[in-house]
């Protein structure tokens, strides 16, 4: 199964953490990188008293369970001093599942599609680089959600290394 995962930072050095949770993420037994977006930097949403992000998309080949996926990225996470403090606030490595092949997913810790990425830039257009064909379930054409959301001030930074 494909699935595509949405890589978020904002403190310590933003851009060492989403390249150390790429490599982290591809060494999972069970896992191989397909394709990894351009880095972007996105003003934050939520407090405005945070400094920007860096977001990026990760497409994955998985034969993970859905909750193996997420315990997964929930240990990444930890390795990578997450530090959970309040509800969207700053942030040190954020991993979302997005997309699962084509499930759809509402269980009481995982929600497939992820529940905000049809509005989100930060999401979509990273989303779009890699995949610009997706058809999302629940939400339909990428492309059309593409081109019904604003940039937001989101900026592409770099290639990712
Ligand atoms: N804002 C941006 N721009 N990027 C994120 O990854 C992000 N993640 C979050 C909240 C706090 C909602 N805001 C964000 O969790």
């Amino acid at each position: 199964m494909i699935a595509y995962l949405g890589l978020g930072s904002n403190l310590e050095t933003p851009i060492e953490q989403l390249r150390a949770a790429r490599l982290a993420i591809a060494n999972v037994n069970g896992i191989s990188e397909i394709a990894f977006s351009s880095l972007y930097c996105s003003p934050p949403m939520g407090s405005q008293v945070q400094p920007d992000y860096v977001n990026a998309v990760m497409a994955i080949e998985t034969d993970l369970l859905p909750l193996e996926l997420l315990t997964t990225m929930q240990h990444v996470e930890n390795e990578h001093g997450r530090v959970r403090n309040e509800r969207w606030g700053a942030r040190t490595l954020d991993i979302d599942i997005l997309l699962l092949g084509d499930k759809v997913l509402d269980l009481p810790d995982l929600i497939v599609p992820h529940y905000g990425m049809a509005e989100r830039a930060f999401v979509l257009y990273p989303l779009a680089e890699i995949s610009p064909d997706l058809d999302i379930p629940k939400y339909g054409k990428l492309a059309d959600l593409v081109a019904c959301c604003p940039l937001d001030g989101l900026e592409r930074l770099s290639d990712a290394a």
